[in-house]
């Protein structure tokens, strides 16, 4: 085996793309900013220099291991250059850090604390820069940009948008739309993965927890909320429970302390979008029209990529709306009579693993009568930071259901919050045959795991289904391109922008891959343990259709036509 000697102690590696990998794995962390190990790698912040044997300072992030490599990582040259880096990037950095929605999860007030900063020897370098709160998810202040440029990457190749780049040299350099634009006037996806990955608070989810509590102290106001799939697998890291622990049940009951009138669970909504879609998918098998596949349509980040990059595929995407927003036209209709009755007005909330629904909510398209079905979205974040703010103990409440009449949903539901999930819970609906075998071949068909791209080959009623599962606008992007020259067909094409799909979401704590391979686990984990499997087998469901408020307004309060 291949070996290098770190310290002292023997590493030996294989398939480790550079040394600061190597030195991970016998337990160092040497400090690092511009370094996240799903992008391509930049060396920009030079803060991971580790030193050879003849002295030489190496950049630990982009130099390949080599074998019997002997390097040390912390010796008095290393401290004082790591120093000296740090002060150099505060002088140029706002440290307004005790009012920094950042503060306790910045990157580099960590590295100042770790590193034992208490001083910095440089004049003050920053110029102030004017903060963009154009988007209705994402807030730029590139004043607490350290031009680590992970945003960057992300966006153009992760998510093949580029809406943000680099612009000027030397010391004038910052990140930025180009021509100067605001974030709202490019063709920003509104994902948020570039927030996801900014160690600062230079680019954050835009907030809107001011008017939340402000309706939530308004007695005039009915405030229900509905709590997303993926919420329940991370919310709890961030008062100590492991990734993928479920905790929904937890965050129901913070949620009733928190004030909110109602709570129910998005699996609801995504129990009613099954219904339509595979629906919509089974007609489509039927008309022969088969150029291009069937789209999914529940991301709404997914939705605006197509609509700036791939307007002709539109008519392509399921008309289904989101189980956000499904979820949220029923929950208005609802409470309509209610509300005369009681001269109150219901204030329809969602807490999403995801800022891209932030921007869904606002749409016109979800607006009836001046009316928006969902009023206002808050990310996991958001909903921890209003516990901690309240001083709800989240690890020693106990768990409580949702709301009567919405309380059942099905595991088909939640498991829309991984990538493949969707599609899963579409097949089980789809199928004839309703056995457990039927679920096996389901779940073996490949269209579970980690990868930004599966395939998979289903029989199904007696006829080959070819389905694609991507997640990653940049692997949409391909894959479209794949179809529409002819290179690959499919019947049924999932796509969520965010890799992993919402378990990984900007909304979420953030967290490394081995987490959100956690996160994915418990997910499939909850569906494993919940009673009933198939979103045409929740009672809810059924009665809703069924002399329910839905009855005959499918198209109504279930579909929408974007207006592009
Ligand atoms: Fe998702 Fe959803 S699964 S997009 O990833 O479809 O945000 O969790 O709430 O709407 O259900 C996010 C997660 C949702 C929606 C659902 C879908
Ligand atoms: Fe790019 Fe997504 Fe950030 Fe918009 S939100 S700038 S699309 S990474």
């Amino acid at each position: 085996a291949k070996y290098m000697i770190i310290d002292g102690i023997r590493a030996d590696f294989d398939q480790e793309k550079n040394i600061l990998q190597v030195i991970n794995s016998v337990g160092i962390h040497v400090p690092t900013l511009c370094y996240y190990s799903d992008l391509s790698i930049y060396g920009a912040c030079r803060m991971c220099m580790v030193e050879d044997e003849r002295g030489n300072l190496i950049a630990s992030c982009s130099t390949p291991p080599k074998d019997k490599m002997v390097i040390r990582t912390n010796t008095p040259r290393l401290q004082h250059h790591r120093k000296m880096i740090l002060e150099l990037l505060l002088a140029a950095h706002c440290r307004d850090c005790t009012i920094c929605e950042k503060n306790q999860t910045c990157r580099l007030q960590e590295l100042a604390g770790r590193l034992g900063l208490t001083d910095v020897r440089f004049p003050n370098t920053r110029e102030a820069q004017p903060v963009d709160d154009s988007s209705v998810s994402i807030v730029r202040d590139p004043s607490k940009c350290i031009l680590c440029g992970d945003c960057v990457r992300v966006c153009n190749e992760v998510q093949h948008v580029g809406a943000i780049d680099f612009a000027n040299r030397g010391s004038s350099m910052i990140v930025t739309p180009a021509f100067g634009k605001k974030l709202a006037e490019t063709n920003c996806v509104n994902c948020g993965q570039c927030a996801a990955v900014c160690p600062t608070a230079a680019i954050k989810v835009k907030t809107n927890l001011d008017k939340v509590w402000r309706q939530l102290y308004d007695p005039g106001k009915r405030v229900v909320v509905q709590v997303a799939p993926a919420v329940r697998v991370a919310l709890g890291e961030a008062f100590g429970l492991a990734p993928g622990e479920d905790s929904i049940g937890k965050i129901f009951t913070a949620i009733r302390m928190l004030g909110f009138d109602a709570v129910y669970d998005t699996c609801v909504g995504a129990d009613l979008t099954i219904m339509e879609e595979a629906k919509e998918l089974g007609e489509k098998l039927e008309s022969g029209d088969d150029r291009f596949p069937l789209f999914t349509s529940c991301c709404p980040a997914w939705i605006r990529f197509a609509e700036t990059k791939h307007p002709d595929i539109m008519p392509y995407i399921s008309s289904c709306k989101s189980p956000m927003e499904m979820f949220g036209a029923v929950l208005k209709e609802y409470y309509k009579d209610k509300d005369k009755e009681e001269g109150k007005e219901t204030i329809s909330m969602a807490v999403m693993p995801c800022v891209a629904k932030k921007m869904e909510a606002v749409r016109e398209e979800f607006i009836r009568d001046g009316v928006p079905d969902i009023d206002y979205v808050i990310t996991t974040k958001e909903l921890i930071r209003m516990i901690r703010e309240s001083g709800i103990q989240f690890d020693e409440i106990d768990p409580e259901a949702p709301d009567m009449p919405f309380s059942i949903s099905s595991g088909a539901g939640v498991i829309f919050g991984v990538t493949g999930g969707v599609t899963e819970a579409a097949l089980r609906r789809l199928v004839q045959e309703k056995s457990t075998q039927s679920l096996r071949d389901i779940k073996f068909s490949g269209i579970r795991g980690m990868e930004g791209v599966k395939e998979a080959v289903l029989e199904l009623n007696g006829r080959t289904l070819r389905i694609g599962v991507v997640s990653g606008l940049g692997n949409a992007d391909n894959l479209i391109e794949k179809i529409k020259s002819g290179e690959e067909h499919f019947d049924f094409v999932e796509v969520m922008a965010c890799p992993y799909g919402c378990i990984a979401g900007a909304g979420q704590p953030f967290c490394h891959k081995v987490d959100k391979k956690e996160r994915m686990a418990g997910m499939y984990r909850s569906d494993k343990a919940a009673p009933i499997k198939r979103s045409e087998e929740n009672p809810v469901i059924y009665n809703l259709y069924h002399g329910g408020l839905l009855e005959g307004r499918e198209h109504e309060l279930l579909h929408v036509h974007y207006k592009g």
